[in-house]
C-alpha cells in the first residue's frame, strides 16, 4: 500500500515540478562580477530536498527566481545525505537549508522561513 502511495506522491510531485519549470519565467540578472561574488557566498549553503516534494519545489522556484545556484542534496531512502540531515538537523523533513558560518552550522527547516531568509539576504 505504501508503495502505491509513494508512487502517486512522486507522480504528482513530478507533474508539479514539470509545471514549475515551464512557468517559472526568468531569473534575476546580476553583473558577472556580482554573480561570481554571490556564488562564493553561496558555498556556505546546502539544500536538503526531495525532487518531487511540493515544499521543495516552492523553495527551488524562489531560489531560481533569485538566481541562487545553491548545492542540492537528495535525501531519498538509501541516500547517505538522509543520514547527514537526520544527524545534523535532527529530523528528516525537507526542505532544509544548511548554513555554514564562522559561528557554526544552522539547519533551517520550513520552506517559508528558508525563502524569507534568502530574500532578506540576497533579493
Ligand atoms: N511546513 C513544512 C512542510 C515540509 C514537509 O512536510 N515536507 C515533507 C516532504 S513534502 C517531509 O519532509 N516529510 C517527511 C518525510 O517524507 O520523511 C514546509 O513548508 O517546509
Amino acid at each position: 500500500m505504501s508503495v502505491i502511495i509513494n508512487l502517486i506522491r512522486n507522480l504528482l510531485g513530478g507533474i508539479i515540478a514539470f509545471f514549475d519549470v515551464i512557468t517559472r519565467g526568468s531569473k534575476l540578472k546580476r553583473t558577472k562580477e556580482n554573480q561570481q561574488q554571490l556564488e562564493k557566498e553561496l558555498q556556505e549553503f546546502t539544500l536538503y530536498q526531495f525532487f518531487a516534494c511540493p515544499f521543495c519545489i516552492k523553495t527551488r522556484r524562489a531560489m531560481y527566481k533569485m538566481n541562487l545556484p545553491i548545492v542540492k542534496r537528495n535525501v531519498s531512502k538509501g541516500s547517505p545525505y538522509r543520514d547527514e540531515l537526520l544527524q545534523g538537523g535532527g529530523k528528516v523533513q525537507t526542505p532544509c537549508l544548511r548554513i555554514e558560518s564562522a559561528t557554526g552550522t544552522t539547519w533551517l527547516y520550513e520552506s517559508s522561513e528558508i525563502i524569507d531568509y534568502l530574500r532578506q539576504r540576497f533579493a
